[in-house]
């Protein structure tokens, strides 16, 4: 994360403050960007959850449509794309055929083409419009960790850009600003969690499902939670958007299930906490990511059982809390006996359709 910010987050004398962010790659586009009708991030797999997670960001610093794609489905439907759309594609390797197709597509259809790409000389990074690369190194397991929260953290620094020059969102971003500076050092105190991670995997290493419950900026750790679980533990595990438990998943819930509620404190925290209450009234086995500062909710779980994590400014903490979610992950595979690099039946650059 510090890679990808190196260079594009310029600090006043103090070395502390951010002035200003400046991204190379996209300054000639800014303003065409800002003049479109809407803008849409596209990608796959983990890549698609990073653009969950930043889109809320994104709408309310831009003020614009934002909506999602999934690649795969861009060419299936046949998606509308106009001339005045600006497309977002995020790809780690950026190789991914189905996230290429729909960028082919979406030139065809005269879009503004932006890259959000980990591989330098990739077929995204050269056949879009513009874009960043979020320099995240290269990541040599299947799964995409790294690659992930430096893609969120591009997206931010690109929609803070964008809205430089927004007078109405000139506090807000300055808070986002403060917390981008110190996101480094809270991502690394969240690491200190590992040990803490690998006695949670032991109480879970025979479990057959897990489930994970997130909303707002924080519905996107739910899913991409679940996928690290999923394809490196090889132990089924689905993401859900909190608002939606009452409308199905809450009938799996009963006392032997493990469920995951992040409830970390921002605007969605007192829905969050009401999910938790409804969930504990049916005896459901908790596991909870809140605030470290935050007991109002230690009775709802054992200690063992509550994973407390440094808080910063709420559009970043996704940054934060997923990473306890990957350690676990981790262990888990390590537990189960699977190889932690190489899952079974993926490769790392899909490059078929
Ligand atoms: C996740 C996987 C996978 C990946 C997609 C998209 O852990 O690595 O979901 O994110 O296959 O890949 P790219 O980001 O390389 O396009």
């Amino acid at each position: 994360v510090g890679q990808t910010m190196r260079g594009r987050v310029v600090f006043e004398d103090d070395g502390k403050t951010v002035q200003r962010v400046f991204l190379g790659g996209m300054a000639d586009y800014l303003s065409t960007i800002r003049r479109s009708r809407r803008i849409i991030l596209c990608g796959c797999g983990t890549s698609y959850h990073s653009a969950i997670a930043v889109r809320q960001l994104m709408e309310e610093l831009t003020e614009l449509p934002v909506t999602l794609e999934l690649a795969s489905d861009v060419l299936d439907r046949q998606c509308p794309f106009f001339r005045d759309d600006s497309i977002i594609f995020i790809s780690q390797s950026g190789e991914t055929a189905d996230t290429l197709r729909a960028m082919e597509y979406a030139k065809s259809k005269g879009a503004l083409c932006i890259g959000i790409v980990n591989v330098v000389g990739s077929a995204i990074s050269r056949a879009t419009d513009c874009g960043i690369h979020i320099n995240a190194g290269a990541e040599i397991g299947v799964a995409s960790t790294k690659a992930y929260t430096c893609q969120i953290t591009a997206m931010v620094l690109l929609a803070l850009a964008l809205s430089e020059d927004s007078r109405s969102r000139a506090a807000r971003r300055l808070d986002i600003m403060r917390g981008v500076a110190l996101l480094p050092d809270y991502m690394r105190r969240a690491l200190a969690l590992d040990g803490q991670m690998l006695e949670l995997a032991r109480t879970l290493v025979n479990e057959n499902s897990l489930l994970l419950f997130g909303r707002g900026y924080n519905y996107a750790t739910a899913l991409e939670g679940a996928l690290k679980v999923k394809e490196v533990a090889l132990l089924h595990s689905e993401g859900i958007l909190a608002g939606e438990m009452k409308h199905g998943p809450l009938a799996l819930v009963d006392e032997t299930l493990p469920l995951v509620v992040v409830a970390t404190r921002d605007s969605s925290y007192v829905k969050q906490k009401s999910v938790i209450e409804q969930l504990r009234a049916r005896d459901a086995r908790l596991i909870l990511i809140v605030g470290e500062d935050d007991d109002s909710l230690d009775r709802f779980a054992d200690k063992n059982m509550i994973i407390k994590v440094p808080e910063i400014v709420d559009c970043l903490q996704p940054l934060v809390n997923i990473i306890p979610l990957q350690l676990l992950s981790y262990h888990l595979t390590v537990l189960r006996g699977h190889n932690v690099d190489q899952p079974r039946n993926l490769a790392k650059s899909v490059t078929v359709e």
